[in-house]
């Protein structure tokens, strides 16, 4: 679940007790890291009388099937976007933005799109955004933490799976988490800048979401996170965007020009049927597809501009070799070393981090 006490709180499915359980000794010295999300091998397992809590050792961290980032989850099997449909007003490109970034982030992952603050519009507003995001192939869940509609719906995604909350700062991901969890108490309504250095924002921790009535449908896992700023967002290849847009991709692919990018080409076959694609979220590609040059020009100027000294020859001795340039750290993929430290000293930054939330 989550750091504490210089270990960490582990949930037992088979025992449903939550134990405080320290690291083999071993593990630390491996380096192996580990997060919110991870499955574990547990020894010496001891309960109190009341049967809910105990203690254990962390004998060995299983294999992940995926990794966030930002903060840490790992074995994340779904992301739900939040966003409000007003107060914030509802914001189409950021939500696309969303959604591109995560499904590069964690490809094969579902997605979905919750829109919150329904109190506040009607029934045309919010049948209008379901149906651009379903004709996108993304289900969308009309939420109001303040009257509870669609929260049974929510509870019901969650069940049995790990979920992460991601989305603007003030769209209610901490009172739909309240409400899901009435035990949480999770701070609402903090503006932006008191957020910088808050502990939250970077913690790895899993909420527990308690099953429905009649535990007809068992606990779920949730994460809150402190959502992405622009510069965070990752981006695709140009040509790679339309494939991250369903409703457009049909049409791209009977596109007989193999390298548009359905911008503005005549004959285009996406543009012959721009009518069918919702207005907001072909601007949103077409946004997108305009960032993603802008990323790709930077990363190929940032390349040429490096000195002889930064030049590796491939094939032949040097100077009869072909070549290349050396990337710049920021534009190489990090080395699956290089990966293995930052993790370590991510993990060590947060031993020194004294667990403050005891
Ligand atoms: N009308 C209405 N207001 C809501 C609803 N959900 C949350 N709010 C209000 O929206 C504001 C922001 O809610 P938070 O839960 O703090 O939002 P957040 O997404 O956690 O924001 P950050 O922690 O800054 O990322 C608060 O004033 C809430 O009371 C809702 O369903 N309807
Ligand atoms: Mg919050
Ligand atoms: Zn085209």
């Amino acid at each position: 679940m989550r750091r504490h006490a210089g270990g960490y709180l582990v949930h037992s499915d088979e025992l449903d007790a939550v134990l405080q359980c320290p690291v083999r000794a071993r593990l630390k010295k491996e380096g192996t890291s580990i997060f919110a999300g991870d499955r574990v091998d547990l020894d010496e397992v001891e309960l109190t009388d009341n049967k809910e809590r105990g203690s254990a050792v962390i004998a060995a961290r299983l294999d992940r099937q995926n990794l966030l980032t930002r903060p840490y989850i790992a074995n994340v099997d779904q992301v739900i976007i939040v966003q409000a449909i007003h107060q914030p007003e509802f914001n189409s490109l950021l939500c696309d933005r969303y959604l591109v970034h995560l499904q590069l982030e964690l490809p094969a992952v579902r997605t979905f799109v919750c829109v919150n603050k329904c109190d506040l519009a009607t029934d045309e507003e919010i049948s209008a955004l379901r149906n651009i995001y379903e004709s996108a192939g993304h289900s969308m869940i009309a939420l109001s933490a303040k009257t509870g509609l669609g929260m049974e719906e929510l509870r019901r995604q969650l069940a049995g799976n790990r979920s992460v909350l991601t989305g603007p700062s003030g769209v209610g991901k901490s009172s739909i988490l309240n409400v899901l969890n009435p035990e949480l108490h999770l701070k609402v309504d903090v503006h932006e800048e008191l957020l910088v250095g808050r502990h939250t924002t970077s913690a790895s921790e899993l909420y527990q979401v308690p099953a429905d009535h009649g535990h007809e449908i068992g606990p779920g896992w949730i994460a809150d996170t402190p959502g992405y700023s622009l510069d965070q967002l990752r981006h695709p290849e140009p040509a790679e965007v339309a494939w991250q847009f369903p409703e457009l991709a049909q049409f791209a692919e009977e596109c007989k020009f193999s390298d548009c990018l359905h911008l503005a080409e005549q004959n285009c076959n996406v543009l012959a049927h721009v009518e069918r694609i919702p207005k907001s979220r072909y601007e949103s590609y077409c946004t997108i597809v305009a960032e993603a040059q802008q990323e790709r020009k930077f990363r190929q100027e940032t390349s040429q501009k490096v000195d002889a000294g930064a030049v590796k020859y491939v094939g032949g001795e040097q100077g009869r070799g072909k070549a290349i340039p050396k990337l710049s750290n920021r534009h190489r993929a990090p080395s699956r070393r290089k990966e293995k430290q930052q993790l370590h000293d991510y993990d060590r930054a947060e031993d020194a981090d004294l667990d403050d939330d005891e």
